[in-house]
């Protein structure tokens, strides 16, 4: 029965090096790649997160069956007391207080380039501003052509839970809140701001494919907040002027005339 502790504590190192070896290939990582080259960044400082916990894991686990091991085999001898051991309690303040300093600093960089405005992507402008209110995102967009205005002007289309952007160049939306707070997130990219009432944020991101991601509230902002849902669509250049130019002609049809006279 002695011999179980030291077994028990020695059996998870294993299952954590095992996990560690089989988990890319079972796709047990982060269930996509991030889509976007800071959430590539990001994806990375949360693995090299992961190795310093598993390496400490492990290590912690090894000790303390190495110790228990050792205690079987004391016999009558003398116990020794480790507690109040100035050198020990000076290693273990010193070390993980180096480690949280050296993440600390380590991260600064994605950090900066997310968060802090001399630092986001240079000439990146406002494509659009999203307003989240319950239970939906609104989304208003310059005219085709147009550079997107912080006052609404009278030729801006609006659009309602569907945010297209152009694949593979940095850009900015004007995050607002109409009601209380919400938070904007869309995992794919590893993007999440909150937003807050009474502020506009600033939040810049990069498709670096085309494709169709989820955009969801992840901030528990009232009963409808299960489907406060939308979609980013990464799209190219091209199709996203598409875009904006078939929204502009279906905004201004007046409901009588063909969509084609509206346009004219
Ligand atoms: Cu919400």
């Amino acid at each position: 029965m002695n011999k179980l502790w030291p077994l028990f504590f020695m059996f998870w190192p294993v299952v954590a090096i095992v996990l560690f070896v089989i988990a890319p290939d079972m796709n047990w990582w982060f269930p996509s790649p991030a889509m976007s080259p800071l959430g590539q960044q990001i994806d990375n400082l949360f693995y090299l997160i992961l190795v310093i916990v598993a390496v400490t894991f492990i290590g912690t686990h090894i000790a303390l069956g190495y110790v228990l091991y050792k205690g079987l085999n004391v016999g009558s001898g003398k116990a020794w007391f480790s507690h109040g051991s100035h050198s020990l309690e000076m290693l273990w303040s010193i070390a993980p207080a180096s480690i949280l300093l050296f993440i600390s600093l380590y991260q600064m960089d994605v950090w900066m380039s997310f968060r802090v405005k001399s630092h986001y992507p240079k000439d990146v402008t406002p494509i659009a501003e999203v307003t989240a209110r319950q239970f939906e995102w609104r989304i208003r967009l310059p005219a085709p052509g147009k550079k997107l205005s912080p006052i609404p002007q009278a030729d801006d289309l609006y659009t309602v839970n569907d945010l297209h952007v152009p694949t593979g160049q940095p850009v900015l939306i004007r995050l607002r809140s109409m009601d209380v707070q919400h938070s904007f997130f869309v995992p794919e990219l590893r993007i999440k701001q909150d937003a807050v009432p009474g502020t506009v944020i600033p939040v810049w991101f990069e498709c670096s494919a085309k494709g169709e991601f989820d955009l969801t509230c992840t901030e528990l902002c009232g009963w409808g907040h299960y489907k406060m849902r939308g979609r980013v669509f990464s799209e190219t250049e091209a199709e996203y002027q598409n875009y904006l130019i078939n929204l502009q002609k279906e905004q201004q049809f007046d409901g009588t005339s063909t969509t084609e006279a509206a346009a004219e």
